[in-house]
């Protein structure tokens, strides 16, 4: 009898980002043996347990059987390629932060005679400059058409292209079942997106390129369904994915009322809208909603419009997150220091505003102009990109560590000292420690994410003080 075709989905460990903060130059500059010691460490338990929640891309695609292809995941973040068995096809995640690292494992696979299918973000958004790296490509969302690519296969007739027309119809029924993933590698499995596309149009974010302006909802019966047959084999936190788990008010209010009975806790994204919808509001608290990231970007509405970000306006965001946290629910704010717009005195505003509405856990990021967004191509138009914009490696993922472009208002000597400055007054243990007791909920999580920062902003330091000295 002939055997399945192997495919094996591989998800890349990024070099840093959330992945695991480490030093940008890999850990050259010269640290006593306790910092390095400390600095090994910590970056191994960011790797492990921080964000280690499975690719739901790579269960998804598993979860499209076809008669005999038989699938693997290998999450590189945990697993060792397993090269001792014979793979007939190796499919990659492609990010945009870690191409470099996807194309390097592209190489060695296929020198090992294993063919190569690339696919993901980045395929999707550049797909000329992944075709000499795979032997095939899929560019969009592969959820229907993972079926033809496997079929092909079979029939040895993989073709060099699959390219997806139409975004899929998220109201047809796709269980994902969790069989190619190893369960007790990971934080919690239960991953779940409700909904795709974004209405939005913030100019540093591709999801509106890579999946639509169109809201796409599953069927509320199906995300429930899918809610019940997780908990069977999984019982800890769910993670909705959804970038806006609010952006469809009604859609959202009628599923998490639904979501109730099965007692659940869970995190997700939301805007800070969510804070004047009392009814909405209550249905997320009831259905054991514990935090959400929310992305305010700028206290300062001239800067979160010049990136084309409207609806968060600067007067309502503090009466929004003290409603969101009194329903009991703990708020990550996520910032970005030095949009268009940003002064010098947004240090101070982004403290003093931590500190008064008592967000739970703040994160301070800098901007990433990620290749494929409108701000990365605006940036290098008005010249202000620091790396070669056709260098996409040069624009991987890090984690504040770097800055890759020219702030419009400050000067880049000022700009980064005045963020050093700022990140280490914000996180300290001490801070951590007081945010952990006034959390509404999951005070320890919030104590741990807390801490963690105080590593990885303290990292990021080291390698903006390297970036500063270097333009002294
Ligand atoms: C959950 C999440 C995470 C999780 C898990 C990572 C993951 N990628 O699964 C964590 C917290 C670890 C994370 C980390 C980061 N993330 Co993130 N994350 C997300 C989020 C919210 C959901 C991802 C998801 O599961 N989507 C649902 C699945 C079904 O969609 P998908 O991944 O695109 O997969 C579909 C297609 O792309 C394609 N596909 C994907 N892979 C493959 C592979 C093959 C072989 C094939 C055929 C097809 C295929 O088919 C899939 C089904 O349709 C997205 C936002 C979004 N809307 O996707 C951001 C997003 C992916 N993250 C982003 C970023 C920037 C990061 C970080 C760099 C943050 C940081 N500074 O450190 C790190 C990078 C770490 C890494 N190694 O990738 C960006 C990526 C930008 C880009 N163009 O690549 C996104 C798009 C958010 C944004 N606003 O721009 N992230
Ligand atoms: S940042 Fe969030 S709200 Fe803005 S376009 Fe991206 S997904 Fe939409």
């Amino acid at each position: 009898m002939e055997e399945d075709k192997q495919v094996l989905l591989i998800f890349i460990q990024a070099d840093s980002g959330v992945d695991g903060a480490s030093l940008l130059d890999g850990g050259s500059v010269k640290r006593g043996m306790f910092g390095a010691m400390k600095d090994a460490a910590m970056s191994n338990i960011i790797r492990r347990a921080q964000f280690a929640i499975p690719p739901l891309s790579l269960m998804i695609l598993s979860s499209r059987n076809v008669q005999g292809v038989s699938q693997s995941i290998c999450d590189l973040r945990f697993d060792k390629l397993p090269l001792h068995r014979h793979w007939d096809l190796a499919g990659i995640s492609v990010q945009t932060g870690a191409v470099k690292p996807a194309f390097d494992l592209a190489r060695f696979l296929r020198t090992k005679g294993i063919k190569v299918l690339l696919g993901g973000p980045y395929v999707t958004v550049f797909p000329e400059r992944c075709r000499e790296h795979g032997d095939a490509l899929v560019i969009g969302e592969a959820d229907d058409i993972w079926e033809t690519v496997q079929r092909d296969l079979l029939a040895g007739q993989l073709k060099p292209e699959y390219r997806v027309e139409t975004f899929p119809d998220l109201g047809i029924d796709r269980p994902v079942s969790k069989s190619a993933l190893d369960i007790s590698s990971y934080f919690t499995t239960n991953v779940v997106q409700t909904t795709r596309g974004c209405p939005y149009n913030c100019d540093f974010c591709n999801v509106h390129v890579m999946n639509g302006h169109r809201l796409r909802h599953r069927s509320i019966g199906s995300v429930l369904k899918e809610v019940e047959s997780f908990l069977k084999e999984d019982k800890r936190i769910f993670f909705f994915l959804d970038d806006t788990v609010n952006a469809d008010e009604l859609y959202a209010e009628k599923l998490f009322t639904e979501l109730i009975p099965f007692n659940i806790s869970w995190v997700g994204q939301a805007t800070t809208s969510l804070g004047e919808k009392p009814k909405l509001l209550e249905a997320f608290s009831r259905s054991g909603c514990g935090a959400l990231l929310i992305g305010i970007e700028s206290l300062a509405d001239q800067s979160n419009h010049a990136h084309q970000k409207f609806h968060n306006p600067a007067s309502r965001q503090a009466a929004c997150i003290g409603n969101i946290r009194e329903a009991g629910i703990c708020v990550y704010g996520s910032f970005i220091y030095g949009l268009d717009g940003d002064t010098l005195d947004m240090p101070a505003m982004l403290e003093e505003f931590i500190e008064e509405t008592g967000i739970d856990v703040p994160g301070i990021n800098l901007l990433r102009p990620i290749p494929g967004t409108v701000v990365f191509d605006r940036l290098a138009a008005e010249g202000r990109l620091l790396r070669n914009p056709d260098d996409h490696d040069a624009f991987r993922f890090s984690w504040a560590q770097e800055m890759l472009y020219s702030p419009k208002i400050i000067p880049l000597e000022r700009f980064i000292p005045s963020y050093t400055a700022m990140t280490k007054r914000v996180f300290t243990v001490s801070n951590a420690l007081k945010r952990a007791m006034k959390a509404p909920r999951l005070g320890s999580a919030v104590l741990m994410f807390n801490l963690l920062y105080v590593h990885m902003y303290g990292i990021a330091r080291k390698d903006l003080g390297r970036q500063l000295d270097g333009l002294a």
